[in-house]
């Protein structure tokens, strides 16, 4: 998720303790250990991967010498929505969020730099007492709940955007780390992110792609790579989470990724879970499933898995290695056929309407 962002990652710290520290979430020991790292390595910032406490965010930072910016999974899973958020009603789901999570944290939090970002006010939170940043944010808080109010209804916005652009919209998504971005650079390796209409701001996850079918159909589409489902979702961050979700509730066909090399019951878990979640959001898009890393499964596997999710969701499963390009063509071909196929049957609906005896 970090390398999403751009984050570069130097180092990959990890400790197995029987409880977690109260001071600094890990060991004292490990902490100098961080400590001397951040200094000899010139790290930026840390970013733990449990949810961290104000009160260790505070010591962990004051530690570190403030300079360094300590962020924990949930702060880092708002960024990542962040980055994909196209509707203003999403950013703002967003900065609510991140406002009510560090805003729970106490009195920490007006002490603790570089978190909650610059619209808190000059020079940041920290130069704030705790009640004015109290104050500042439930100001905040406030502003954004009466923009959202009055931006309902104009929701569809941005699907008329997305009807004027004339292209069908594929949009990618599953549980992190199954391989979205991998398919969706090999996808858009040699296409262009130009004329991507309301797109442009993505235009590092949107993409408009060329097919030439079998029959040599031309197809040209949409494709963006959107969030990920992610597990234990901390239930402050869940409305920022649907909302930027949701704008991939207005594509014409979405691409569920699931990693071939997890075990059954974690696949069928995860399928079920996202196809709930989508097909709640909007119950006509068509789904493939992409049973994806086949490079890296056994055979017996890979069989029982594909098996397995077609027995329950139809013929809508394929294969795919989005490192090596195996079944590539396969894929692309579905995707072809799922969003020019409707178009076809409605054409011949139509012409067989004409023709029918009654019209005669
Ligand atoms: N062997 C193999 N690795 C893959 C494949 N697709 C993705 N990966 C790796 O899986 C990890 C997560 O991939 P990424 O595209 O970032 O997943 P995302 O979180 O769904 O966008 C990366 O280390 C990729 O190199 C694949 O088809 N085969
Ligand atoms: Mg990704």
């Amino acid at each position: 998720m970090a390398k999403t962002l751009d984050y570069e990652v130097v180092e990959t710290i990890v400790q197995n303790r029987e409880s977690v520290d109260g001071a600094y979430c890990v060991g004292t020991g490990k902490i100098t250990e961080i400590e001397h790292l951040v200094e000899e390595k010139s790290i930026k910032a840390i970013i733990f991967t449990r949810s961290l406490s104000s009160g260790q965010v505070f010591r962990i930072q004051k530690r570190l010498g403030g300079q360094v910016k300590v962020i924990d999974r949930n702060l880092l899973i708002l960024e990542v929505f962040e980055k994909r958020a196209a509707t203003s009603e999403a950013k703002q789901q967003i900065e609510l969020a991140k406002l009510r999570y560090t805003f729970s944290w106490g009195r920490e939090s007006v002490r603790t730099r570089g978190i909650i970002g610059e619209q808190m006010g000059r020079g940041g939170p920290g130069n704030y007492p705790y009640e004015a940043y109290e104050a500042m944010a439930r100001k905040r808080i406030s502003k954004i709940e009466d923009q959202l109010r009055r931006s309902r209804g104009k929701k569809e916005i941005l699907r008329e955007n997305r009807r004027e652009i004339g292209f069908p919209i594929v949009a990618l998504t599953g549980y992190t780390q199954s391989g979205k971005t991998t398919f969706f650079n090999r996808v858009a390796s040699e296409s262009k992110s130009t004329g991507l209409g309301p797109f442009t701001t993505l235009s590092t996850c949107a993409r408009k792609v060329t097919y030439y079918s079998k029959d040599k159909i031309r197809t040209e589409f949409i494709i963006i790579d959107s969030i990920g489902f992610i597990e234990d979702l901390h239930p402050t961050l869940l409305k920022a989470f649907y909302t930027t979700l949701s704008e991939i509730a207005n594509s014409d066909l979405i691409l569920l990724f699931v990693d071939a090399n997890d075990d059954l019951p974690t696949i069928t878990r995860r399928v079920t879970m996202a196809e709930k979640i989508i097909k709640e959001k909007s119950p006509n898009i068509p789904i493939i499933i992409c049973v994806n890393k086949i490079d890296l499964t056994t055979h017996e596997h890979l069989k029982q898995v594909t098996e397995s999710l077609r027995n329950v969701y139809g013929f809508h499963v394929t294969e795919i290695s989005s490192t090596t390009g195996d079944k590539l063509d396969m894929l692309l071909e579905a995707v072809h056929e799922a969003i020019v196929g409707p178009e076809i049957e409605h054409a011949a609906r139509k012409i067989s309407r004409c023709v029918s005896p009654s019209s005669l």
